[in-house]
């Protein structure tokens, strides 16, 4: 029998190791043994990445090893994707998402994205380093009911505050709600900007979009 708190652990280190085809492989393993997707990825992959995180910073990983984690780290959660089942048939509503302009860090934004589409959204995901006027038309052209930016640094977490005031100007701000996340923002900040909500996981971001729109 497989065991899901070796699973969970293989797969923080695979991360952490940058070793991609063993990613790959837990993701598979996990997927057969029919282990809750989102456990593996929160409690496994991302955490095996937040360590790795803490490395950098410190200067004790390097940039290159950064970028090869994440590749297996996104490979892992493409195998993991194809096994999760939508939750609702009735839709739950409009969400736009993508991570803020000049910020190229895509992967929470990606599971954010999925949890919606799993949860009965309609998801229009943007991608990563997303201009503006981009979020704004979107939200318009689809209708949205939510707003979901991502931000990772101090440098681009500002532009969640422009988002607002944009969204202002087009005369949006009343019929979109706004989620910010992403490894730099905090409730605090999502407070100071104005926006709706602030969500610091995926299945976090799952209730507040929910309870947002009642
Ligand atoms: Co990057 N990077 N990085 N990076 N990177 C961070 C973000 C730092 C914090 C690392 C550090 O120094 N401590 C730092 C930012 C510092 C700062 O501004 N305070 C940093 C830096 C500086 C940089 C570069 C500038 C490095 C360089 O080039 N010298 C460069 C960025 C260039 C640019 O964007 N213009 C860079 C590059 C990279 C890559 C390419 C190697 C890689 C990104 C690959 C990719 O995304 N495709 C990368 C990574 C992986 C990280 C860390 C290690 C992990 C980020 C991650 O994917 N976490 C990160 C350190 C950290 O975050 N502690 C580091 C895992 C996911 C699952 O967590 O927080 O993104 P998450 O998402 C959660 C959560 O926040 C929430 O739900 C998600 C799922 O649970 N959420 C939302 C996210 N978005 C949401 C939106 C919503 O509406 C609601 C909830």
């Amino acid at each position: 029998m497989v065991d899901k708190k070796e699973i969970l652990r293989r797969a923080a280190k695979s991360v952490l190791e940058a070793d991609q085809e063993e990613a790959e492989r837990v993701a598979r393993e996990a997927v057969e043994a029919g282990i809750d997707p989102f456990l593996v990825i929160n409690e496994g992959f991302s955490k095996g990445m937040a360590e790795a995180g803490e490395l950098f910073e410190r200067g004790e990983l390097y940039l290159p090893h950064l970028i090869v984690a994440s590749e297996g780290m996104v490979s892992a959660i493409s195998i993991l994707e194809a096994a999760m089942t939508q939750k609702k048939e009735k839709k739950t509503g409009v969400a736009v998402i993508g991570t803020i302009e000049g910020d190229i860090h895509d992967i929470g934004k990606g599971i954010v994205a999925t949890m919606l589409r799993v949860y009965g959204f309609e998801v229009h995901d943007l991608g990563r380093d997303v201009p503006l006027k981009n979020f704004v038309e979107t939200a318009k052209k689809v209708n949205a009911d939510i707003i979901g930016s991502s931000a990772l640094m101090t440098t681009t977490m500002t532009g969640q505050k422009t988002l607002e005031q944009e969204l202002k100007k087009a005369g949006l701000r009343d019929k979109v709600k706004t989620m910010v996340g992403g490894a730099v923002v905090t409730q605090r900040w999502a407070n100071k900007i104005g926006a709706d909500a602030y969500a610091e996981n995926a299945i976090e971001a799952i209730a507040k979009a929910r309870e947002l729109l009642g």
